[in-house]
């Protein structure tokens, strides 16, 4: 059995959650961090000594680090699809994953979500969210133009890479900031959004974390 430690309202455990969803693996989650807590333990550091979440256990192993989870779990139980074997193939679906990680997270997550999530209006570093805003859009218009022909990142179906770069994708267009035009993205978020899996575990509101 799987175990997943985790809130649902956390976009890394999302991103876990909708690839279990994706490939029907059986699973338990357990609610920690956030308002749970319970990041602050011996327990938890010897299962991710960073004491963040998510943390998966298959069979005696824990890994953390949603992406390398994915990774992980693509391999062992994905499809052909899902986890191409052929190694170039894989690396162009990989390079989305860690484009993630390191570019799109920091532009967005770190200059633009949290900021407007702490700050109410009227407290915010206008100029600063401005920059960020700006450069999200530089960011978001790179995967625009690069988004193939088909419909998901490696073709007619969604394989790991989707799930790492598409669990962004809910906040961003929801997030009251102006947007470039990105047809190919939002088309591309629209055919996202119609997957059930993506539904239940992504689209969960994040008002909770706006500053009162
Ligand atoms: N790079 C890590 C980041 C993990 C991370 O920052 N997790 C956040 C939630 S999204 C966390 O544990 N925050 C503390 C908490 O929820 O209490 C990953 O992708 O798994």
């Amino acid at each position: 059995m799987i175990t997943v430690w985790g809130r649902t309202t956390s976009s890394n455990v999302q991103t876990v959650m909708w690839a279990l969803a994706e490939l029907g693996l059986e699973h338990e989650r357990i609610d920690v961090g956030g308002p749970f807590g319970g990041l602050d333990t011996p327990e938890f550091s010897a299962m991710n000594p960073n004491r963040l979440i998510p943390v998966l256990r298959d069979g005696d192993e824990y890994l953390w680090e949603s992406a390398s989870i994915v990774r992980y779990l693509a391999a062992r139980y994905g499809s052909e699809r899902f986890w191409p074997t052929d190694p170039l193939k894989r690396a162009k679906l990989d390079q989305w994953s860690d484009w993630t990680k390191t570019t799109l997270v920091p532009a967005f997550l770190t200059h633009v979500f949290q900021p407007m999530m702490r700050n109410k209006p009227g407290e915010r570093d206008e100029a600063a969210l401005a920059k960020g805003i700006a450069n999200l859009g530089k960011v978001m218009r790179v995967l625009d133009g690069r988004l193939p022909a088909g419909a998901y990142l490696g073709g007619n179906e969604p394989c790991f890479a989707d799930v790492v770069v598409g669990v962004l994708l809910y906040r961003y267009f929801t997030l009251e900031i102006e947007r470039p035009a990105l047809p190919h993205l939002e088309a591309y978020y629209g055919r996202l959004t119609e997957r059930p899996a993506y539904a239940r575990h992504v689209m969960i509101s994040y008002d909770f974390m706006r500053a009162k």
